[in-house]
């Protein structure tokens, strides 16, 4: 039982949610730049104008844009030889709509970049990771205009001419699927125009919801496309928020409602994006929940054209799902789910399971024929706690270590399985905000950050027990798991 040599081990993280200065050298206002922060029971506040008295957690962050060189030496000390970031739309067209980018801004990425390559530190990045230019939601309701096709290709473009030299994988969009949900009108679709209010209570129409993904499932094709006939050694991959879940039970009703589930949160997006068309149950999803969408046969080309070269998702947790309504209901990243009585789960309720990891990377293995995945993100948020232990700062984190070497082991067994696995990326490697529910408290890091919810914190780094858990793992290539 071994991962490939050449395995790709490494961290995640995302412009928003980790560079900070929010305005400087010319960068634009993004969705996030407009959102407070809330906790496990207080949903994100979304500011259509700015209050003076109000904290928004993306400005500062936890300040990567003046601290990338510190950081960047911190990942290598642990042996990283990738690093999954995105860039920051808005650093690059500030409204989304300029003709021309910010040079300042793509000057800061290639600095990013020659500073990973010093350390033998291969990027990987996401193109879009849930900042949208705030000036496309005043102006087009989000992702609702087929506008922003090309706009988001003009920057894509920009973003490939540029770094494709530095740059070997790119995703196009961020859990691209979670704009179907009600929960990506925010972040994903910006589907916010005019609206202020908490994220838990913006409900747009399916035919919205549905539409606005279509014009992103496109708009990805036609950058993968235009990669594909321009840079043939840039490697061009999806991002699937892996929403799994199982059956509660076997009553077969169960099993078919956990079936249409899946189908409808993770198999639709990854199908048209593997195979170039939508799947065959989609016109059956789209008849039940009266969506009608707008889908022109140069639509349909554009998709066919432009199907992903590598599978990458997200995974935390799994759920249930039941035809009973009073099945218990747990939450988990960007959706509520059923509660598994097999499994334990974290503070925030997100419930733990390893197992379902191989389950999945199995069954996308199968349903693909195989093609190279990888798991972009995954991880753990918890409260740490700082102690001085001999006049140093120690956080001892056995929880995260847990969690880390479990799904480890499980992505090992995949592997023997057969799958085709060709990385890691823990997420959130250095303490960040929480996309969800905009805290600092949530914490995920290997490196801890001195940044509170309050806005306060030095923003100095310290290394965490599982800092040193992770180079081990790192060094024997997933061997060494005591
Ligand atoms: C994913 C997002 C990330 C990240 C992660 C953890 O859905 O791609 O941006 O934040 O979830 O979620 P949270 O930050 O809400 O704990």
């Amino acid at each position: 039982m071994a991962f490939p040599k050449g395995f790709l081990w490494g961290g995640a993280t995302a412009a928003n949610q980790y560079e900070g200065a929010w305005d400087a050298d010319g960068k634009g206002a993004s969705v996030p730049d407009h959102m407070r922060g809330g906790d496990i029971n207080t949903p994100r506040q979304i500011d259509e104008k700015w209050d003076s008295n109000a904290l928004y957690p993306s400005w500062e962050a936890i300040d990567f844009y003046h601290h990338y060189e510190e950081d960047i030496a911190l990942f290598a000390e642990m042996g990283w030889n990738v690093f999954r970031m995105s860039i920051n739309w808005t650093r690059i067209f500030p409204t989304g709509m300029e003709e021309e980018p910010n040079e300042a801004g793509l000057a800061f990425y290639d600095k990013v970049f020659d500073c990973c390559h010093a350390h033998g530190i291969e990027p990987l990045v996401t193109i879009s990771h849930y900042e949208l230019p705030y000036a496309l939601v005043e102006k087009y309701d989000g992702w609702l205009s087929r506008d922003l096709i090309d706009l988001f290709f003009r920057y894509g473009k920009t973003v490939l001419d540029r770094f494709h030299n530095k740059v070997r994988h790119f995703l196009t969009f961020n859990e691209i699927n979670v704009g179907l949900m009600d929960m990506g009108n925010t972040l994903s679709t910006g589907l916010i125009k005019g609206f202020t209010g908490t994220m838990a209570n913006i409900h747009r129409t399916p035919t919205e919801r549905f539409q606005a993904l279509h014009n992103q499932l496109v708009a990805s094709a036609k950058l993968i496309k235009y990669a594909h006939d321009t840079y043939p050694n840039a490697k061009m991959g999806n991002m699937i928020c892996f929403l799994s879940t199982y059956a509660l039970t076997c009553n077969p009703a169960d099993v078919l409602a956990n079936q249409a589930l899946m189908r409808e949160r993770n198999w639709y997006c990854s199908d048209v994006q593997v195979r170039g068309h939508y799947p065959l149950f989609a016109k059956r999803l789209w008849a039940e929940q009266g969506i009608e969408l707008d889908i022109t046969p140069e639509d349909e080309k554009i998709l066919a054209e432009g199907t992903i070269d590598f599978y990458t998702f997200s995974y935390y947790q799994t759920n249930t799902v039941s035809v009973d309504p009073n099945a218990e209901q747990m939450s988990g990243n960007m959706t509520m789910g059923g509660k598994n009585p097999y499994l334990k789960a974290t503070e925030w309720g997100w419930q733990i399971d390893p197992t379902g990891l191989r389950i999945f990377l199995n069954e996308i293995a199968d349903r693909y024929d195989n093609m190279p995945l990888m798991v972009v993100e995954n991880g753990m948020g918890a409260f740490d706690e700082v102690i001085i232990e001999d006049g140093v700062e120690r956080i001892h984190d056995p929880y995260r270590i847990d969690y880390l070497r479990e799904h480890v082991k499980a992505m090992r067994e995949a592997v023997d399985d057969g799958v085709n696995l060709m990385g890691y990326t823990w997420w959130g490697p250095i303490d960040v905000v929480s996309a969800g529910t905009g805290e600092m408290r949530k914490r995920y890091g290997f490196i801890y950050v001195d940044k509170h919810d309050d806005g306060t914190g030095d923003l100095h780094r310290a290394r965490k027990d599982s800092f040193y858990f992770y180079k081990k793992l790192i060094a024997s290539n997933g061997d060494d798991l005591a």
